[in-house]
């Protein structure tokens, strides 16, 4: 076995096997047009780990999986007593989500165990792929919900007690799947963290560049605001005379987007969900339920946005005189990643000859937790349109094996020379 120096030829990944493996993988749970519903810790979830697994075996990773479902490979390093460089993303899915976020930074990071094994390349430091359960937070209501409890920035319990919308609970459905109960997870010592993932947005491809050197991720969080009224006859009740929580939502939805506007081009609001009680055509509800996505990359414009949205739902309700509530269920607070980590993945893209553009993430990922134990940054490649989280995400097979052989570097760069 050769060290990382030794190796005569830069050793790459091989791109055809990484687009096969994400075709594979995107079957299951294969949308009627085209994308992925494969969503946390479902069967399917499961199917796709097992799939993972059964590439990854003949590689002689250890494997692991830890009490709240984050699933590891662990590829000895020359010193095991050295700390891992570990990459990683997500297998889980949004409901209508596409073949390639998060699966995509999961087949690379096979790739890069891969490639090492093939090419005979033995690293100083170890090195470790993770898969982050629920990162999507779309069937437990808590994004990056895994690598938040490994990284002790949400504990355990809340997490093992989020209910999908049919009333399980993360514990249930680790418990179905067999992964044992855990108090508190082990942290694995790691020398350095990257990521890759599509960008989600459309600057790669405006800019006509390959790779995303990303510095950080943006502020962003997600609340929850209530409305309650009073259920009556939609067909005797005078409009007067009514307590109609639908009238908010007609005055604040106009608000926000003004709001969002006020802010700048670089705010982002979404409303994801609109949710009445009981739901049905000729009641009048008694209770409105609506999401508000809030996210701005400087934190003085995530303030206003997230002050103008309890302002603007205080002023509708006292002019409709209803009841009602705004609350904020979930924050990940900005990142900025590590300037050696980002040097990495910027001299690996240009030493590879790729083109390279800095920027920061506009979705949250995981490394935005991770980044909170290690020195950690991210990897992006374009997708068509800037188009994700809907079934006709696409990628190029050039870029994805370009980000593969950036990371495949980049980990390299950190884990073959004892820290
Ligand atoms: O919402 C996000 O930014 C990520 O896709 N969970
Ligand atoms: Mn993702
Ligand atoms: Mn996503």
């Amino acid at each position: 076995m050769q060290t990382a120096q030794a190796a005569d030829a830069v050793p790459m990944v091989n791109g055809e096997r990484l687009w096969s493996r994400l075709m594979q993988m995107g079957a299951i749970g294969a949308t009627a047009h085209g994308g992925c519903n494969r969503q946390a810790l479902t069967e399917l979830d499961f199917e796709g780990r097992r799939l993972l697994m059964q590439w990854a075996r003949p590689l002689g990773c250890e494997a692991r999986v830890d009490g709240i479902g984050n699933l590891f490979l662990h590829r000895a390093g020359a010193d095991e007593r050295l700390p891992a460089v570990l990459t990683g993303s997500h297998l889980d899915t949004q409901p209508t989500g596409g073949k390639f976020d998060g699966v995509y930074g999961v087949l690379a990071g096979l790739e890069v165990l891969e490639s090492l094994h093939e090419q005979e390349i033995r690293t100083a430091h170890p090195i470790e792929l993770a898969v982050w359960c629920n990162e999507e937070g779309s069937r437990f209501p808590a994004a990056m919900m895994g690598s938040a409890v490994w990284a002790g920035r949400m504990s355990i319990d809340a997490a093992y007690a989020l209910k999908d919308a049919r009333g399980i609970s993360v514990r249930e459905a680790l418990e179905q799947a067999g992964v044992p109960f855990e108090r508190t997870l082990a942290q694995q010592p790691l020398r350095a963290a990257f990521e890759v993932h599509i960008e989600q947005g459309p600057i790669l491809e405006q800019q006509h560049k390959t790779i995303g050197v990303v510095t950080g991720v943006q502020h962003m969080c997600r609340n929850e605001v209530l409305v309650y009224g009073q259920e009556t006859h939609a067909g005797t009740t005078p409009m007067a005379v009514r307590h109609d929580p639908i009238r908010v939502l007609a005055q604040v939805l106009p608000e926000l987007y003004r709001a969002a506007e006020r802010v700048g081009t670089d705010a982002r609001m979404t409303v994801g969900i609109i949710e009445t009680y009981p739901g049905s055509p000729n009641t009048v509800p008694g209770r409105l339920r609506f999401t508000v996505d809030l996210r701005h990359p400087q934190q003085q414009h995530y303030r206003a946005l997230r002050e103008a949205l309890e302002r603007i739902v205080a002023e509708a309700l006292a002019r409709s005189q209803l009841q009602g509530s705004v609350r904020c269920y979930w924050e990940a607070p900005g990142v900025s990643f590590d300037e050696r980590c980002v040097e990495a993945v910027r001299s690996a893209a240009d030493a590879l000859g790729y083109s390279y553009m800095k920027m920061i993430s506009g979705a949250g990922h995981d490394s935005c937790n991770v980044a909170a134990i290690a020195p950690t940054s991210m990897i992006f490649v374009p997708c068509a349109g800037g188009l994700s989280h809907n079934e006709a995400e696409q990628a190029a097979a050039t870029d994805l094996a370009a980000g593969a052989n950036v990371l495949l570097h980049a980990m390299l760069s950190l884990a073959h020379t004892p820290a």
